[in-house]
């Protein structure tokens, strides 16, 4: 693809779409960037307080699944490029309700593929689509083993079925079409701006205020981990340099146990391991994921330059350097949200140690 060209970035205010963005203009100085976000609860328009007033930035607040949108945006700026991260992104609230999952992340999809597919058969050169897409749609793993790219897809929850439909679907529409759909598989990410529902903020956000830090089953499940940094370059270089119609997992290497993640967490902030609480476990809940992430790394020459180490110092200190940002996401839907969760799982919960 032609890096002086206009990029559409669907999703884009939510955690890795604004890192995305940043990092992408500012390693590509005649790239535009096309924003087009619902802005739903995950989405925060402050990720991105520092290209706002860049003039290769636009955003457009709207739904992946408005197909006249998006019809007309494509038509508008003729992107060769699109980078779908727009999603329903969290395990826990497509457990509580499938629907918005299968209307974005499914839906949503198509309707991109769809407006993709009209748009590029009028010609114009080197398109690609990159779906953002997760380790997860592999299912979990026993001890020992690394899921590649010719694993079979085997979701557990709502979400992971939702990618993984997602992904199908770009493979059928290259084999089909020819649309040039390229789909990337990444482990857990941890950063700045994560909202924080996720493992690694929620757990700093508590520690640091002295709260019980709510752990599933017996916090033995293993994620495998990577820097959002690290992450968008992978993404950079499927896009410049990826083969369409094919899938790349991007993976750090770096496997963990939950508890260990807490504990590192409560070692940093100087709190006692006592806040740790062993909550009821989530339902379906995937024991371990782990990839094979040798294929990007050998044809593409993707490598991750954060430490575990390093990554984990910067994000908590980012996190206690941003109340405001946080305060900003902690309200509102998110409460009612945590409440509902966090109340069920916290009253059905035996401690099980
Ligand atoms: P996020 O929840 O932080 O952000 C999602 C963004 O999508 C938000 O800005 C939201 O407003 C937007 N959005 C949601 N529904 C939309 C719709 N219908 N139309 C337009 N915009 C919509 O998610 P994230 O953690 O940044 O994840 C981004 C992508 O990466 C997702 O596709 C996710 O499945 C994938 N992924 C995430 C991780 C991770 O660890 N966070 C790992 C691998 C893959
Ligand atoms: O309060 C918690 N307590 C807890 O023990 C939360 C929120 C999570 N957990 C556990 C569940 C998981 O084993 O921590 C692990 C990580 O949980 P999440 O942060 O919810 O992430 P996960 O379910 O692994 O999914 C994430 O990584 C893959 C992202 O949310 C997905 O979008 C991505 O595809």
């Amino acid at each position: 693809m032609n890096r002086r060209d206009a990029l559409l970035v669907t999703g884009g205010a939510g955690f890795i779409g604004s890192s995305f963005i940043r990092y992408y203009l500012s390693e590509h100085p005649d790239v535009r960037v096309l924003n087009l976000d619902k802005l739903t609860y995950a989405g925060n328009l402050s990720n991105l307080a520092d290209v706002e007033s860049n003039p290769r930035y636009r955003f457009v607040q709207g739904d992946i699944t408005d197909r006249r949108l998006v019809k007309s945006l494509f038509a508008e700026v003729s992107p060769p490029g699109i980078v779908n991260f727009a999603a329903e992104s969290h395990v826990d609230r497509s457990i509580l309700d499938a629907s918005p999952f299968v209307d974005t992340n499914i839906r949503g999809t198509l309707v991109l593929l769809e407006c993709a597919r009209a748009q590029w058969a009028k010609g114009g050169g080197d398109h690609r689509f990159v779906q953002i897409s997760t380790d997860e749609v592999y299912g979990d793993l026993a001890e020992g083993g690394l899921s590649s790219e010719d694993s079979p897809l085997a979701p557990s929850s709502p979400y992971s079925a939702s990618k993984a439909s997602a992904d199908l679907l770009c493979g059928a529409f290259f084999r089909t079409y020819g649309l040039p759909a390229i789909v990337t598989r990444c482990t857990n990410n941890y950063g700045p701006y994560q909202f924080p529902e996720k493992l690694i903020p929620l757990m700093i956000l508590k520690a640091s205020r002295g709260e019980k830090l709510p752990v599933y089953g017996d916090g033995s499940n293993v994620r495998d981990w990577i820097h959002v940094s690290d992450h968008c370059r992978a993404i950079e270089a499927v896009l410049l340099r990826g083969r369409p119609g094919t899938v790349y997992n991007v993976g750090a290497g770096c496997e963990k146990r939950n508890i260990e993640i807490v504990r590192s967490i409560l070692s940093y902030l100087g709190q006692p391991e006592e806040l740790v609480e062993y909550v009821t476990d989530r339902p379906g809940h995937d024991q371990r994921y782990a990839l094979d992430s040798s294929k990007i790394r050998e044809e593409l020459g993707w490598a991750p330059h954060v430490t575990f180490d390093d990554g984990i110092r910067q994000t908590i200190e980012w996190y206690i350097d941003h109340p405001n940002w946080v305060k900003e996401c902690v309200s509102g839907d998110y409460r009612e949200y945590y409440e509902r969760n966090y109340g069920e799982r916290c009253s059905r919960g035996e401690s099980v140690d």
